[in-house]
């Protein structure tokens, strides 16, 4: 039986509907994600069943109100949610954050009222699945010069230029994509399945998020509705608003990662003989444990705050950047510390933490680079951006 850590009484801080939601997320992880991730990640697939299920288990748009098919959630609600996700996998917790944050949360904030009717419901129920397209072959960090572009043609819009590293792009019903228009302003508009023109090619031979479908976004003259243009929002900011909204997802996930980490080493160690001794009472294997335990309960109270600030619309972006670039690193370096606890185990598919610490390697590069979201609070704390 899973016993995750709460080392400095965190629960004392949730409330009991956020404790309801947390078991129930955590029995159908249990149930539904851990006897089949392992195999999915080793075939390279993404257990596409679970998507529904997902959607039912209310993972699609838990802070998004009721009325457009959300559970009208606060933010520790999500965070939590995303936690356990990603104890199962980070590809699970993926799924979860771009139709959230990426796809739902756009549509919602920068959409109108047709368009929220139209998608929300159906991404909110698994019934469609979406991607988000920031992402080019040549700008990943730099977005801000993007090459897609798009033309108005009186009564449509022609978009050309393509996506790169985007998650779900192949099985997506619905994409986000962020494009210029004749101006240059970054718009962002909805792009659906079968139009034509418009292919998803895979991505294929990934050694990290095994269990996630990556994929392209390419556009050649696709001609698109222009109700399908998120009215809103112009600029950068539009994308970088909903890039807030999944980095915070992913500062509480990763802490799922490394809870399931720690989990399993610690047992490894009470019950693994070495010298006829348990190796956990070497004190080598005691300081991992101890400085695990640590790193863990630090970025649980880090979330936490950050949380509270979101719930009353106060967290800024460098502060989110701080808690993701820090947690995640945790995340990383709990999975590798693990590893070596169980030796030649660590590296078995018996085990989860060589796939958490696989997983983690694409979590410590996407949503913002660990250098970028240094770069972040370097420009907080001076007031000088030193990405140029
Ligand atoms: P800069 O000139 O600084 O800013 C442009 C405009 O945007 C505003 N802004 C923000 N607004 C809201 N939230 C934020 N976090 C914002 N950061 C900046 C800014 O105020 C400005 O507004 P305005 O009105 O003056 O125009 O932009 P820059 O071109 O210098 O770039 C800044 C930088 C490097 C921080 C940014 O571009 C960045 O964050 N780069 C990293 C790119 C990134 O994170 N990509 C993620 C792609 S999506 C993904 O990875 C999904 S993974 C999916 C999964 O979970 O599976
Ligand atoms: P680059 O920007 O080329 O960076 C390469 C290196 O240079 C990095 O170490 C970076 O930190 C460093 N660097 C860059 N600029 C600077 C600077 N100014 N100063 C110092 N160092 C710098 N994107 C989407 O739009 N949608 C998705 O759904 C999505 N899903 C993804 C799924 C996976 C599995 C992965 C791996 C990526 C995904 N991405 C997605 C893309 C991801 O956001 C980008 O990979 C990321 O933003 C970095 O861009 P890049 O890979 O082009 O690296």
């Amino acid at each position: 039986m899973y016993n995750p850590p709460d080392y400095y009484l965190v629960d004392d801080l949730l409330t009991e509907e956020h404790k309801i939601i947390r078991s129930a997320i955590r029995d159908w992880v249990e149930r539904s994600v851990k006897p089949v991730i392992e195999e999915a990640a080793q075939n390279h697939t993404f257990p596409l069943h679970l998507i529904k299920e997902m959607g039912k288990i209310g993972a699609f748009g838990p802070f998004i109100p009721e009325k457009y098919g959300g559970s009208g959630l606060d933010q520790i609600s999500y965070g939590i949610i995303m936690t356990e996700l990603e104890r199962g996998d980070s590809a699970i917790r993926s799924a979860a954050s771009v139709q959230t944050s990426l796809v739902m949360y756009p549509i919602f904030t920068f959409g109108n009222e047709e368009q929220r009717m139209k998608y929300l419901p159906k991404l909110a129920s698994g019934e469609w699945v979406g991607a988000f397209g920031l992402t080019e072959p040549n700008y990943g960090s730099d977005p801000g010069n993007m090459l897609t572009h798009f033309e108005d043609k009186g009564d449509y819009f022609l978009l050309n230029g393509a996506k790169m590293w985007i998650t779900n792009s192949p099985i997506a019903d619905v994409s986000v994509v962020w494009a210029k228009d004749e101006s240059g302003k970054v718009r962002g508009l909805i792009v659906e399945k079968g139009m034509e023109g418009f292919t998803a090619p895979v991505t294929k031979g990934k050694w990290s998020l095994r269990a996630s479908i990556t994929g392209e976004l390419v556009f050649d003259n696709v001609r698109i509705p222009k109700e399908n243009l998120l009215p809103n929002v112009k600029g950068l900011k539009g994308p970088l608003m909903c890039l807030n909204s999944a980095r915070y997802g992913i500062a509480w996930g990763v802490i799922g990662a490394a809870m399931d980490c720690y989990d399993t080493a610690l047992r490894y160690a009470l019950e693994r003989k070495q010298f006829n001794k348990p190796i956990a009472s070497f004190q080598l294997q005691q300081k991992k444990l101890a400085e695990i335990l640590t790193e863990i309960t630090k970025a649980q109270l880090l979330v936490w705050r950050v949380g509270i600030l979101k719930n009353e619309d106060r967290a800024t972006p460098a502060q989110i950047s701080m808690s993701k670039r820090n947690n995640v690193e945790m995340a990383l370096k709990v999975a590798r510390d693990s590893r070596q606890i169980l030796g030649a185990m660590g590296i078995s598919g018996d085990f989860p933490i060589m796939r958490h610490m696989m997983n983690l390697e694409s979590v410590i590069t996407y949503e913002g680079t660990h250098d970028i979201h240094l770069l972040i609070t370097g420009m907080d704390i001076t007031g000088i951006a030193a990405f140029e």
